[in-house]
């Protein structure tokens, strides 16, 4: 697309760049020099396919446990930044990825943002994400929200540290400059608004408080914030074990917001899946950039031209429009999360199935 300026008169070359050197304070330049970098014909991204593995951050931020309290650092999160992202906090060029330590004892206070934020749980039993003051206790790979605008504080009073993953949409509301935050004034812990577990009973069960009582009592949009190991690993073993995988995904579920049927959130997809031993996905690219987590068994992923190989407790990121092939040397399950549903909304989302 960009045009031959070879074959310009040298004469005008040099008049050219005298124009772009006038023009440039004033906040104006030629679009035929930047055309073919801006509408490129396939993505082009600067995320790489990084792995981090979790026994290595858990020890760093095991050590920043004994330096900082999570109420002093209001959220104590070690960031996984990409590689090809430095100075960003990004993960993806739309999200963002940390490891939270919550010690026993500890409470981060309560605060709400325009952010987008799904936990998912790595290590320790019993300690709780409260969602307008109503607490999901979080066992080892459930999955728990904090919808965008809901209050939410962490809490531990169990006897071991928890450690969970909080993957968020920072770069994209950034990108949109639409971040609001605020603390929730007078007290770390928001009120105990329900019993724990309330939410789960009325929304999470293919039912709902009839509309219009005053039973219906979570916002209409997302009312769902906790999706437990116990339930979800139990369908995806029960797919696994009643048909032959996908070529391309191996059996896969999509966590889903149950008032949509749609995505978990507006701008956050995430889906578990079960690759059986012996197997290997076609290859496939989509335009959604990933981070995934081993959850269990072994394998090997193929990512654009690097291979990772993948244990337990390994994250890795699969940008945008790489092909992707994985490999499981044992039942492999994983977690991932990734922009598919914000890029489903714009129009944008894309895959190639080979
Ligand atoms: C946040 O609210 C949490 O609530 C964790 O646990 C990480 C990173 C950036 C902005 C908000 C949390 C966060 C965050």
């Amino acid at each position: 697309m960009k045009p031959n300026t070879a074959e310009l008169q040298p004469d005008n070359q040099a008049l050219l760049e005298e124009l772009y050197a006038e023009m440039a304070p004033k906040g104006l330049l030629p679009l035929w020099e930047a055309l073919a970098n801006l509408v490129t014909k396939t993505p082009k991204t600067p995320v790489v396919s990084a792995k981090w593995k979790y026994g290595d951050i858990r020890t760093h931020l095991m050590r920043a446990g004994e330096l900082i309290s999570a109420k002093q650092a209001e959220r104590r999160v070690l960031v996984l930044e990409n590689p090809g992202l430095q100075g960003t906090h990004a993960i993806t060029s739309t999200l963002y990825a940390g490891l939270q330590l919550i010690l026993p004892g500890e409470v981060a206070p309560c605060h709400r943002h325009a952010q987008s934020a799904l936990r998912f749980v790595m290590e320790g039993s019993g300690a709780f994400t409260a969602i307008d003051g109503e607490k999901a206790m979080m066992e080892k790979y459930d999955l728990v929200l904090t919808p965008n605008w809901q209050w939410h504080d962490h809490g531990n009073t169990t006897d071991d540290p928890m450690i969970w993953l909080d993957g968020l949409d920072i770069p994209l509301v950034n990108h949109f400059d639409t971040s609001f935050a605020e603390t929730l004034s007078g007290t770390d812990a928001h009120p105990e608004s329900m019993p724990p577990g309330d939410t789960l009973s009325r929304y999470g069960k293919n039912l709902r408080p009839i509309r219009g009582s005053q039973s219906d009592r979570r916002p209409k949009h997302m009312p769902l914030f906790h999706y437990p190991y116990k339930q979800w690993h139990s369908s995806l073993t029960d797919l696994s074990n009643s048909e032959a995988p996908d070529p391309h995904f191996g059996y896969a579920l999509e966590f889903i917001n149950p008032s949509t049927g749609g995505a978990i959130m507006p701008t956050i997809s995430a889906h578990v899946r079960l690759l059986p031993k012996g197997f290997e996905t076609a290859e496939r690219r989509s335009t959604d950039g990933s981070v995934y987590v081993v959850l269990e068994g072994s394998g090997s992923a193929m990512i654009g031209d690097v291979e990772h190989m993948l244990e337990e407790g390994d994250f890795f990121v699969v940008p945008s429009w790489h092909p992707v092939q994985i490999k499981a040397d044992q039942d492999l399950t994983l977690f991932g999360y990734s922009d598919r549903t914000s890029q489903e909304k714009l129009n944008l989302f894309r895959d190639l199935k080979s």
